[in-house]
């Protein structure tokens, strides 16, 4: 090995920059006064304004992104609060008693939504973040808040998060509002753990097997992703 290359995951290429993925369209717009709403599991549901992620504990991480199609973005620095402090701090004193969740959908403003065990969404890295590289999230990586789930494909860390579901059983597979788009997802179905260093890609297709179709489309996800931003990358 080349002195000054670090290892990546298995079947992942490392890329310039941090390209938007987006599926269905331009970001959408951030409310004036943005919210999270937690629900599910019999609980009461409520909102979680935004700024009370400033009173909770405050967490850094530095990670690679790596999307399931193939690419990964390297050294990226997200800020904001652990999933797990929120579940700690907030979620759990409002659950009923003798409630175990198993599973936590995290949907976002675009009507994207993912599913995770309780098990991978509570690894110490995963954040509700606000911050990036120092910067608020701008519009092509999240705004105002999104999931990030570093240990998992990309597809886990929900942009413009503003719903997070508590689940005692393996939820419905909804992943998007629109027809075809639920369609495709569903024809390639998502792994349920999406676990990026078992290259837990899809659930039924091997990873290996569709590496080389995904690296020969990367360049054509980028150019459709940065058209519907305006931008490409950042
Ligand atoms: N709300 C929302 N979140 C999303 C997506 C999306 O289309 N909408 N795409 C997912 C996919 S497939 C990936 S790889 C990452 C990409 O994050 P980025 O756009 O910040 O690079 O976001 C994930 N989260
Ligand atoms: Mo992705």
């Amino acid at each position: 090995m080349r002195a000054g290359r670090v290892l990546l995951p298995p079947g992942q290429r490392r890329i310039t920059g941090f390209p938007r993925f987006g599926i269905g369209g331009r970001p959408p717009v951030t409310a004036p006064e943005p919210a999270i709403e937690i629900t599910g599991a019999g609980m009461e549901t409520f909102e979680l304004p935004l700024s009370a992620l400033a009173d909770l504990p405050r967490r850094q991480v530095k990670a690679d992104f790596h999307c399931v199609a193939g690419w990964t973005a390297t050294g990226l620095r997200w800020e904001g609060v652990a999933f797990a402090d929120l579940f700690d701090l907030v979620i759990e004193p409002r659950l009923p008693a003798g409630v175990t969740i198993t599973h936590v959908a995290f949907g976002g403003l675009d009507g994207f939504r993912s599913i995770d065990t309780v098990e991978d969404a509570l690894q110490p890295d995963v954040l509700v973040a606000e911050h990036l590289d120092d910067v608020p999230l701008d519009g092509d990586h999240g705004a105002p808040v999104r999931l990030l789930s570093p240990q998992q494909y990309g597809f886990v860390s929900t942009k413009h998060l503003c719903r997070i579901e508590l689940h005692t059983t393996r939820p419905r597979e909804r992943y998007h509002p629109k027809r075809r788009i639920q369609a495709g997802l569903q024809l390639v179905k998502p792994h349920p753990r999406a676990r990026v260093r078992f290259e837990e890609r899809h659930r039924y297709l091997p990873g290996r097997a569709v590496r080389p179709l995904y690296h020969l489309l990367i360049p054509l996800f980028r150019r459709i992703n940065a058209r519907s931003a305006g931008r490409a990358g950042r």
